[in-house]
C-alpha cells in the first residue's frame, strides 16, 4: 500500500502523547471493564448507558481477549433481545441506565410491536449485521486459549446459529424481499452512520409531521461541543422517521410501505455478504447444517453482485439508493468501499478501487495523522473533520476494512490499516472519533467499541 504518512514526533496539540502498546491494551481492558454493567457493555459510559447491536458484535472481539465467557455473555444478551421476526434490534436497554434520548417510552416497542420482546426493551430498527464476523473472530480467539475456552466458543456457536440465520433470513427477506442484493434501511440510524453525507438527499424528502411529540436531547449534553454531533433539524427527522414506525406498528410490510426514507445501503449489503459468508464457514467445520449453509452461500453471493452492480463508472465508487426517489446517490464516503469489503468487482475495477482508497483523495491524503479511511473524502468541499460522520476516522472501521482485507488475503493491507490505526488510538482516550488530521479525540472518550478493537488488534 503506497500512502504518505506524516510521522508526528510529538504530539499535535488536543492529543495527549502517545503510550506504549503494554499499557495502551491495560487501559483498553480497563475501559471495558468500567463500561460492563454486568450482561451488557455500555456503547460509552454516558453518551450511550445501553447495549447498541453493531457496538455489542465488536465489544465481544474486544473483551473474547479478556475473558471467552463474559465475550458470548455479551453476545447472548443481545440474542435474547432478539424479535420474533428474526430482527436483532439496534438498542437493548438496560433497565439500570437512563439519560439517553429516545428511550424506550419513546419507541414504544413493547406496547405497539407485537413481534418486540416484552422484556427486554428496545429499539425499532436494526443496525448492520456484523454479528457472525465477531463470532468468527471470537471462536478464532478461543481456538488459541484454552481447551474450555475452545468448548464454550462451540457450544456457543451451535446455541447461536438458529437466532443468526433468522436474523440473516429477516435481513434477506424483508429488507430486500426483490432480491436486489441490496439491504434497504428506513433510518440513517440503521446503517450506524447516523449522519453521513450518504443520507443528506433521502433526508431531504423527509418532511416532519405537526404531530411530532415534543422531545429534548441529551446527547448534546455529553459532549464537549456539540456542533460536532447531529443538528436539531436532522434530530426532528429521526425522531419523525421513529413516529412514522410507531404508526405502523413496527410492521415490516407497513414500514416497507409508509416510510419516507427506504434507501439500498451498499456497506451494509457488503457487510452482509461477509457476515453469510463467515457464518457459511463456521457452519462448514460441523455436521448437519448443509441447507442452512447453501442459504448463506447464495445469499452472499447475491448481495455480492448487488453490491458490485451499484459501482458508478465515473467515480469508481459504490453506491447506495433511493427506493422513494429511484435515484443512485454518488456520495464520497467510505461506504462506496463497499466492494472491495465483501469482493464481486472485474480485476480492472477493484485495481482502480484500490489505487482510489490508496490515493490522496483517501487514506494517502497528505495531511492524515494516519492513513485510515476517514467516514468522508479529505478531498470533498463537503468534508467536516469533526462533524461525526461527515469526515472523522472511526478506529472501528477500520477494525472492519482490517479484518476484511486480511479475510481477502492481502495480509499487508490488512496489517498497514492496524498499525496506523493503533497510532491514532495510541493517546489512550479510546475515542468514539477522531479529527484526521489533527488525531484530535472527539465525540464520546471511553468508547467501548475504540478499546475492544485496539485490544484486538494489540493481542
Ligand atoms: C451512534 O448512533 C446513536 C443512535 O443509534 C446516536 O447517535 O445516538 C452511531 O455512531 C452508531 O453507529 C453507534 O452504534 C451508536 C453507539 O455507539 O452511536
Amino acid at each position: 500500500m503506497t500512502t504518505s504518512v506524516r510521522v508526528t514526533a510529538s504530539a499535535p496539540p488536543h492529543r495527549r502523547p502517545a503510550v506504549g502498546t503494554t499499557t495502551l491494551a491495560a487501559r483498553a481492558a480497563y475501559v471495558l471493564r468500567r463500561n460492563d454493567l454486568g450482561t451488557m457493555t455500555a456503547a460509552a459510559p454516558r453518551l450511550y448507558p445501553h447495549m447498541w447491536s453493531w457496538d455489542a458484535a465488536f465489544i465481544s472481539v474486544g473483551i473474547a481477549q479478556l475473558s471467552v465467557e463474559r465475550a458470548i455473555t455479551e453476545l447472548e444478551t443481545l440474542l435474547a433481545a432478539q424479535w420474533s421476526t428474526g430482527m436483532l434490534p439496534h438498542i437493548v436497554f438496560s433497565p439500570q441506565s437512563t439519560g439517553y434520548f429516545p428511550g424506550p417510552d419513546r419507541w414504544g416497542c413493547a406496547q405497539l410491536a407485537g413481534a418486540a420482546p416484552g422484556a427486554p426493551e428496545t429499539s425499532g430498527i436494526c443496525q448492520p449485521p456484523v454479528h457472525a464476523i465477531a463470532l468468527q473472530r471470537i471462536v478464532e480467539t478461543a481456538r488459541r486459549g484454552s481447551a474450555q475456552d475452545r468448548s464454550l466458543a462451540d457450544d456457543f456457536v451451535d446455541r447461536a446459529w438458529a437466532p443468526l440465520m433468522n436474523w440473516h433470513r429477516w435481513l434477506a427477506e424483508q429488507r430486500d424481499p426483490r432480491g436486489t442484493g441490496r439491504l434497504t434501511v428506513h433510518h440513517g440510524w440503521e446503517s450506524g452512520m447516523d449522519n453521513s453525507p450518504r443520507w443528506d438527499a433521502p433526508y431531504r424528502g423527509v418532511v416532519v409531521g405537526q404531530e411530532l411529540p415534543p422531545y429534548r436531547r441529551r446527547d448534546t449534553e455529553f459532549v464537549a461541543d456539540a456542533s460536532h454531533r447531529p443538528s436539531d433539524r436532522e434530530y426532528d427527522r429521526y425522531l419523525w422517521l421513529i413516529e412514522e414506525m410507531r404508526q405502523a406498528g413496527y410492521d415490516d410490510a407497513r414500514v416497507r410501505e409508509t416510510s419516507s426514507f427506504a434507501v439500498q445501503d451498499v456497506l451494509m449489503s457488503a457487510i452482509f455478504a461477509l457476515a453469510c459468508d463467515a457464518l457459511a464457514d463456521l457452519g462448514d467445520e460441523r455436521r448437519g447444517r448443509r441447507d442452512d449453509i447453501r442459504e448463506l452461500r447464495v445469499w452472499a453471493e447475491r448481495f455480492r453482485s448487488g453490491v458490485a452492480a451499484s459501482l458508478d463508472p465515473l467515480t469508481g465508487l459504490a453506491r447506495d439508493r433511493d427506493l422513494r426517489t429511484g435515484q443512485w446517490l454518488g456520495t464520497q464516503t467510505l461506504a462506496g468501499f463497499a466492494p472491495i469489503l465483501c469482493g464481486g468487482l472485474g480485476q480492472a475495477d477493484e485495481r482502480r478501487m484500490l489505487a482510489l482508497f490508496d490515493s490522496d483523495q483517501w487514506c494517502g491524503h497528505p495531511g492524515l495523522l494516519a492513513a485510515v479511511p476517514p467516514s468522508a473524502s479529505p478531498a470533498h468541499p463537503g468534508f467536516r473533520p469533526r462533524e461525526y460522520w461527515r469526515g472523522p476516522q472511526w478506529p472501528v472501521i477500520s477494525w472492519l476494512f482490517s479484518w476484511a482485507f486480511a479475510r481477502r488475503g492481502w495480509a499487508d493491507r490488512g496489517a498497514c490499516l492496524r498499525e496506523e490505526s493503533l497510532r491514532l488510538v495510541a493517546d489512550g482516550t479510546f475515542a468514539e472519533y477522531y479529527d484526521p488530521f489533527t488525531g484530535q479525540p472527539l465525540g464520546s472518550l471511553n468508547q467501548s467499541w475504540t478499546a475492544a478493537v485496539t485490544l484486538d488488534w494489540l493481542c
